[in-house]
């Protein structure tokens, strides 16, 4: 039996993340489909909501959250590659490249497999949680199933007005990522690092492995479909990062539509989580949302709900921004100009996000 054991599904953007990094990381684990029996007798019993990946670790201990999963297997195999680069800036841009990745490349991994992929999509769903169901009745459980994710792509600002914003972002950012791939292999260099994980999520189950989608990045940018086959597969590349802090040129394009599109709905988002924490005591569960925001994307602006979860990761960028010493943060600062992010070297959570038995609360 293997050490580990990886609860998750192909359909899943997290799973992806997680199982492309434990394969890279050489760690001794096989993977368990989430079925509805697995949901019923794992995860609700101790994560105490629907939610995977989970990774059961050699004792039995279910960690949840695919960053807190990649910061445990690091901790607990001190032998093998680092997800986090030594380098300050680089691991401001790797954690920045995270909080991009989960949380705003979902915008268009949810819109193409709802818009183009629906049917589809629910066969998947019916077939990883009934396996041994005829099709029909899959059919008809991944319809119920997925009724839950449908709902959310409204939430995250994919309408009729937005849509066409949507997808002209998304091919600017397979072109600039194609663009990138010209040069380097990953995106820190010659091999993988957290935000090279963190990309899979959107990239994987559903931009390069629902059918419409796949075509498309196929079409458009068949380099970012290379990259995806490669991290998933765990390669290792040569095994260096760029040296001496140095952060791809061709990662700016990227980064400058985090700050634009991205970052003002983290601010508005953090404003919210302001007024609403100073209301309640430490170590109160913190909602799902804050009601609904502006938004901009491919220059149409629409509304999204103002999540609270991007804000973990943006505490994590800003953690690693204050851990720096004062040259570092000089170069960060150059770094930020020319991208459009200043407001990223002051931009601090008024009040501080922890993660415990499972959920987000204040700390
Ligand atoms: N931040 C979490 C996100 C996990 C997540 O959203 N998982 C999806 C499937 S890929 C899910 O189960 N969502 C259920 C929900 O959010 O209610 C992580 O990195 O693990």
């Amino acid at each position: 039996m293997a050490d580990y054991v990886l609860y998750g599904t192909e359909v899943s953007y997290f799973s992806g993340k997680a199982r492309a990094y434990l394969r890279w990381r050489g760690v001794d684990f096989e993977e368990r489909l989430t079925t509805r029996d697995v949901y019923r007798d794992v995860i609700l019993p101790t994560v105490g909501w629907p939610v995977i990946p989970v990774l059961a670790l050699p004792d039995g201990t279910l960690v949840q959250d695919t960053t807190d999963i990649i910061e445990t297997v690091e901790a607990r195999i001190p032998d093998g590659p680092r997800v986090m680069p030594d380098e300050p800036v680089q691991r401001v841009v790797t954690r920045l490249l995270d909080l991009f990745a989960d949380e705003w490349l979902v915008i268009p991994a949810m819109h193409y497999r709802w818009n183009y992929n629906e049917d589809w999509i629910y066969s998947e769903f019916g077939r990883t949680s009934a396996p041994d169901a005829p099709p029909a009745e899959q059919y008809a459980i991944g319809r119920k199933n997925g009724e839950r994710f449908r709902g959310a792509v409204p939430m995250l600002g994919v309408t009729e007005e937005t849509i066409p914003g949507v997808e002209s972002a998304y091919e600017t950012f397979l072109r600039n990522f194609s663009a990138h791939l010209e040069h380097s292999p990953y995106v820190l260099g010659g091999r993988p690092s957290l935000g090279d994980f963190s990309l899979i999520g959107p990239l994987y189950a559903h931009l390069y492995r629902d059918p419409e989608s796949g075509r498309l990045m196929e079409r458009v940018a068949p380099k970012v479909a290379d990259y995806v086959r490669r991290v998933v597969a765990g390669d290792k590349g040569t095994g260096s990062l760029l040296e001496d802090d140095v952060i791809p040129q061709t990662l700016e394009p990227i980064l400058s539509v985090q700050m634009t599109e991205q970052m003002p709905v983290l601010v508005e988002t953090t404003n919210l989580f302001g007024a609403w924490a100073s209301d309640v005591g430490k170590g109160a569960d913190v909602p799902r949302g804050f009601g609904m925001v502006d938004f901009e994307t491919g220059s149409h602006t629409g509304e999204c709900a103002a999540r609270s979860f991007p804000l973990w990761r943006l505490q994590a960028v800003t953690d690693e921004i204050d851990a720096m010493d004062i040259a570092a943060k000089a170069r960060l600062g150059d770094l930020l100009e020319r991208i459009g992010g200043v407001p990223l070297m002051d931009l601090r959570l008024p009040a501080r996000l922890e993660r415990r038995d499972y959920r987000l609360k204040l700390a």
